[in-house]
């Protein structure tokens, strides 16, 4: 049997980057995209030293030509999508609504978070239709179950992420595709330094007196998902720190 080949978008950090790694070990070749050319380079060369053939280019998610490059560049070269990981979103600020005073983050958030992950998704779901399998993994996030202060429009794309991930797997029904939401809390990436703006205080408190999960934990959650036998679907899978609750609740010590 051919080797499997899953598609990331994010791949150059985070989740994105220790999914890639993971998948790798576990047989997969690669589609990687990601804006940083360098770190996506880093990973690149990781993940091949690791066993997978990787196709790597700059992918900005919030531009419908750079997607629509890349998918068919990726799809000529490659020939299948077996898996897609809709892994790119970000966060930014914790502004609350009344005092936000430019539309800038709010629209970078919608744009990335919510419309990067449809341009890429209804491009590659018709190759999965195609071929006659598949499976999209959405990242969500708890920020799509329970809403926060200050988290306005980030939890309103990660709500947005539920809906759309639902719909899709109502759309899909009678393909033999798979939809799979994975939708973490407290991940301890570079997710808090870009919501902060590169305030390293403020990024660490996030993560003060908890034993946050590590984008290793969500990517061995995602690992499992795209490997259970082919009539498996895992639908929405909520992970959190055991020191967090639901609510924003957090027990720190
Ligand atoms: C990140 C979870 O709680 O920091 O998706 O918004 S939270």
């Amino acid at each position: 049997m051919n080797k499997r080949i899953a598609l990331i978008t994010g791949a150059s950090s985070g989740i994105g980057a220790a999914t890639a790694r993971q998948l790798a070990d576990l047989g997969f070749d690669l589609i990687l995209g990601a804006r940083r050319e360098d770190r996506l380079h880093d990973i690149a060369e990781d993940t091949k030293r690791r066993g997978a053939r990787v196709f790597s280019r700059t992918l900005d998610v919030t531009d419908l030509k750079s997607v629509t490059t890349f998918i068919k560049e990726a799809h000529d070269a490659f020939g299948s999508i077996d898996v897609l990981v809709n892994n790119a979103g970000l966060a930014r600020g914790v502004t609350r609504i009344a005092e936000q005073t430019s539309d800038e983050e709010w629209q970078e958030m919608l744009d990335t978070n919510v419309m990067g992950l449809l341009r890429v998704t209804r491009l590659v779901v018709p190759i999965m239709i195609e071929q006659g399998y598949g499976h999209v993994v959405n990242l969500g996030s708890t920020a799509g179950h329970d809403a926060y202060a200050g988290g306005s429009v980030y939890c309103a794309t990660k709500f947005g992420v539920r809906a759309i991930t639902s719909a899709l797997r109502q759309e899909l029904l009678g393909h033999p595709i798979r939809v799979t939401s994975v939708d973490p809390g407290m991940v301890e990436t570079d997710f808090s330094m870009v919501r902060y703006s590169g305030n390293k205080d403020k990024a660490d408190a996030v993560y003060a007196g908890v034993t946050p999960l590590t984008a290793e934990d969500v990517a061995d959650v995602i690992a499992f998902a795209v490997t259970r036998k082919s009539h498996v679907d895992l639908d929405t899978i909520v992970m959190r720190p055991v020191q967090q609750g639901p609510y924003g609740q957090i027990a720190r010590k």
